[in-house]
């Protein structure tokens, strides 16, 4: 049974070549090659690489910070200040993993006129030099590089800054810019830019971090296992590169979570750039916090202790649930790993890894399926799986959601639901919270919100979708009718769906920092149709303010408020004023 045809996912009569796509990124690297900065001229070193085997033969651990400022000052006084600090009490950081902002993503000639976010903006490719010159650490450029419109001029100014490890893959199948809409130009570029690397005489570490791309909305993480054979089976077979690859967000169960670097240990043998923090654990409490960070960091250590992968370990600093942290959170955080990694020094011993193999036999196994399944089921929809351009690009529309439902290696039960062979968590802990803040709801309550029938419109304005699952979890479950605008939703598309289903309300999930840019923007949508739909918006209710000293964000509730929107820190807030406003209307299709 065909799963697809080809009209579906690629309905362009004419797609741009990708041999001439490679060949361009190998032309170039024969005049963009990585340079000296002082990590690779202190360790004597040609590549990070090279820097890692060395310190795995000597069982050290290795540890990764991610730093980004709005301001490219405090980003240089970061990444010299954190070394400083912890070099002057006799620890180590080994790599900066370097936040860019959004806007970085967009060619450089537009980003004066896009949004941004919090991260990091470099106006030119002396600023990625002057920022690398600042520390003997190694340089990791994962963000809004490798997957972006930009990807080829970022990629070359990192690699002329002496970075050998680049990414970002897991973002270019599910990243969307703010009013992009370009995905050719954005393909052409990473394929380009994944050559150029590629064709480098020095190795270079393309990393993709899992918890970018599909894996957070995965149920099996076989499937994510999976997207790890998809993504070497790309970069190393089609393109001749170094795959790498990232992973730690979403996965909170230590079990699988050592399962997943063991299994990674069995079919890699280039070094690995980071293993991330278990970020969604983190609350908004430091002192719990610190538990939370302890709690995946020994898993990590122990990890590289006794199967080294040359994962460098990731300490998230606690204020990691409300903002982007500052320098002092960072160092604090970096002190704790090493500390912790000295204490752990015979922990080793105490830990059996029978059952994690076990896992990562079925990682490895089911994974292969995985692999195979969505290789057959392209080809059979006539999309050329030799062919990178393609076979991205084919992946990135048909989304995460679809090819599990269609590929994935468990049994299909009811509602095209697949039996997940190894049970990612996360989703399922959404459903279940949904299901128990319903139940808890008072009962008069619940009865309003069910009989009102009402007509939402949903969006997250960034990649973020955990906040809008749950939300939508709950609204589903009481009976609402939900038109759903998917993620990185622009404000004039959100507006037009309004509209075009009479509304009642707009429901935002916003984290990216832009949560008052874009509801400015979206009012004017909203004028321009003529309708005044309520508005809720929740997430993280932030924006750096344009006139900043410090690069931080600002919490804006009140600004929200007075342009009369609902501010909600939790969804039970916004089912409250829901239920005073809405007058009960007929369901569609009763
Ligand atoms: C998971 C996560 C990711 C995942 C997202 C996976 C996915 N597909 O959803 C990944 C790894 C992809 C990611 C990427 C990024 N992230 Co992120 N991410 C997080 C993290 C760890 C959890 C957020 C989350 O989903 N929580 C789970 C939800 C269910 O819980 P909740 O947020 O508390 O939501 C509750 C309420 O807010 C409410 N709610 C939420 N939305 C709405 C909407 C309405 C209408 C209502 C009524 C209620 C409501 O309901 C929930 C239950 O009560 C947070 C840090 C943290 N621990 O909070 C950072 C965080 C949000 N991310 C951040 C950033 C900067 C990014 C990146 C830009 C980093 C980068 N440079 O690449 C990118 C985004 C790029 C892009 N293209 O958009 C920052 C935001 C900084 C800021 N605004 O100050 C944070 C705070 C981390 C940090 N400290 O720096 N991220």
């Amino acid at each position: 049974m065909k799963h697809f045809n080809r009209a579906q996912i690629l309905p362009e009569k004419k797609l741009p070549d990708a041999n001439e796509l490679i060949a361009e990124g190998k032309n170039l690297a024969q005049s963009v090659r990585v340079k000296p900065n002082p990590f690779l001229e202190t360790h004597k070193v040609a590549s990070e690489s090279e820097y890692k085997r060395a310190m795995m033969a000597r069982g050290e651990v290795m540890f990764h910070s991610q730093i980004g400022y709005r301001q490219f000052s405090k980003s240089q006084r970061a990444y010299a200040e954190i070394y400083q600090r912890l070099n002057a009490v006799g620890y180590r950081i080994d790599r900066y993993g370097i936040c860019l902002d959004w806007n970085m993503g967009y060619p450089s000639h537009e980003r004066a006129t896009r949004p941004r976010g919090t991260g990091m903006i470099l106006e030119c490719a002396e600023d990625y030099r002057a920022l690398t010159q600042s520390a003997p650490v190694a340089p990791h450029f994962g963000d809004f590089m490798m997957g972006m419109p930009a990807a080829v001029e970022n990629v070359s100014a990192a690699l002329e800054a002496g970075s050998t490890s680049i990414g970002n893959l897991g973002q270019f199948f599910t990243y969307r810019l703010p009013q992009w809409h370009d995905e050719l130009a954005q393909t052409s570029a990473t394929i380009t830019a994944l050559a150029l690397c590629s064709a480098q005489p020095v190795e270079i570490l393309i990393h993709s971090n899992l918890d970018d791309g599909f894996a957070p909305l995965f149920n099996d993480l076989t499937c994510v296992f999976g997207i790890v054979l998809l993504e070497k089976y790309i970069v190393e077979t089609l393109l001749g590169g170094h795959a790498v690859h990232c992973y730690g967000h979403t996965f909170e169960n230590p079990l699988t979570r050592l399962a997943f670097q063991r299994a990674l240990a069995r079919v890699s043998d280039t070094p690995g750039s980071m293993v991330y923090g278990n970020t969604t654990i983190y609350l908004e409490g430091e002192a719990e916090n610190y538990a939370n960070l302890a709690s995946y960091l020994l898993v990590d250590i122990l990890a590289q202790k006794i199967l080294p992968t040359g994962h460098a370990i990731n300490p998230i600093p606690v204020t990691e649930a409300i903002r982007i942290p500052e320098i002092d959170e960072i160092v604090n955080a970096q002190m704790f790993a090493n500390r912790l990694a000295a204490r752990a020094e015979n922990f080793p011993e105490l830990l059996d890894t029978t059952r994690a193999d076990a896992i990562a036999d079925q990682l490895i196994a089911s994974g292969k399926q995985f692999q195979e399944n969505v290789l057959q089921g392209l080809s059979e929809a006539e999309i050329d799986i030799a062919n990178p351009f393609e076979l991205m690009l084919a992946l990135r529309r048909i989304g995460a959601k679809k090819l599990e439902r269609e590929f994935g290696p468990g049994e299909l039960r009811a509602e095209q639901k697949r039996a997940p062979v190894v049970m990612a968590t996360t989703i399922a802990a959404l459903q279940a919270r949904a299901d128990k803040l319903v139940n808890a709801l008072d009962a008069n309550l619940r009865d309003e919100l069910s009989a009102s029938g009402a007509i939402v419109v949903t969006a997250s304005t960034d990649v973020h979708e955990y906040g809008k699952i749950f939300l939508e979890a709950v609204l589903e479950r009481l009976d609402m009718q939900l038109i759903d605008c998917g993620i990185a939703a622009d404000p004039d598309v959100v507006a037009a769906r309004a509209k075009q289903f009479h509304a009642d309300a707009i429901a935002i999930s916003t984290y990216n920092g832009i949560a008052l840019s874009y509801l400015r923007e979206l009012r004017n949508e909203l004028q321009r149709h003529h309708i005044s739909p309520m508005i809720f918006i929740g997430g993280r209710l932030n924006q750096i303010p344009e006139d900043s000293a410090n690069s931080m964000p600002e919490d804006v509730t009140e600004e929200l408020r007075a342009l009369d929107a609902t501010a909600c820190v939790r969804v039970e807030d916004m089912l409250v004023e829901l239920s005073r406003v809405v007058e009960p209307r007929e369901k569609v299709g009763d």
